[in-house]
């Protein structure tokens, strides 16, 4: 992909229900490099990462939740599950002496994929203010 800010841009931002590819990542219909799964929650590593360890956390089941821009208070427990579970995966991932934690919404906030999802970036030097 030349650019993730092009993707972006170049998707429309989709219907509540609409299955997006991170359905069929889950579903395990097409291949990806798993490293967490509960019964709520699934984390597995970008295809196209922004430092050494760079890792998609995202709800099973999106209840609407194509971004953070369309949380309610139905998914309080469901947002604060990603945060931890970001937590977790850093520890996991030997991240001590920090991490970043990332979630794009909307055309402007460079969102590709309409289904929420916490990016968790380590591994390198982090710089502010991000691009
Ligand atoms: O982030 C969407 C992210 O999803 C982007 O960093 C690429 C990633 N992506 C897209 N398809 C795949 C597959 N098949 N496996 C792993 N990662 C994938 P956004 O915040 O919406 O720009």
């Amino acid at each position: 992909m030349a650019s993730e800010k092009q993707a972006a841009l170049a998707t429309a931002p989709s219907d509540a229900d609409a299955p997006t590819i991170f359905d069929k990542i889950i579903n395990k219909e097409i291949p990806s490099n798993v490293v967490y799964e509960d019964d709520k929650v699934f984390a597995f590593r970008d295809i196209n990462p922004q430092a050494p360890t760079h890792i998609l956390i995202i709800p099973k089941v999106k209840d609407g939740l194509t971004g953070l821009s369309k949380a309610e208070k139905r998914h309080f427990e469901i947002l604060g599950r990603l945060l931890y579970t970001a937590k977790l995966i850093a520890k996991q991932e030997g991240l001590d002496d920090g991490f970043r934690v990332v979630i794009n919404d909307g055309p402007k906030g460079c969102q590709s994929v309409y289904h929420i999802h916490v990016h968790l970036l380590g591994g390198r030097q982090m710089n502010w203010p991000p691009g």
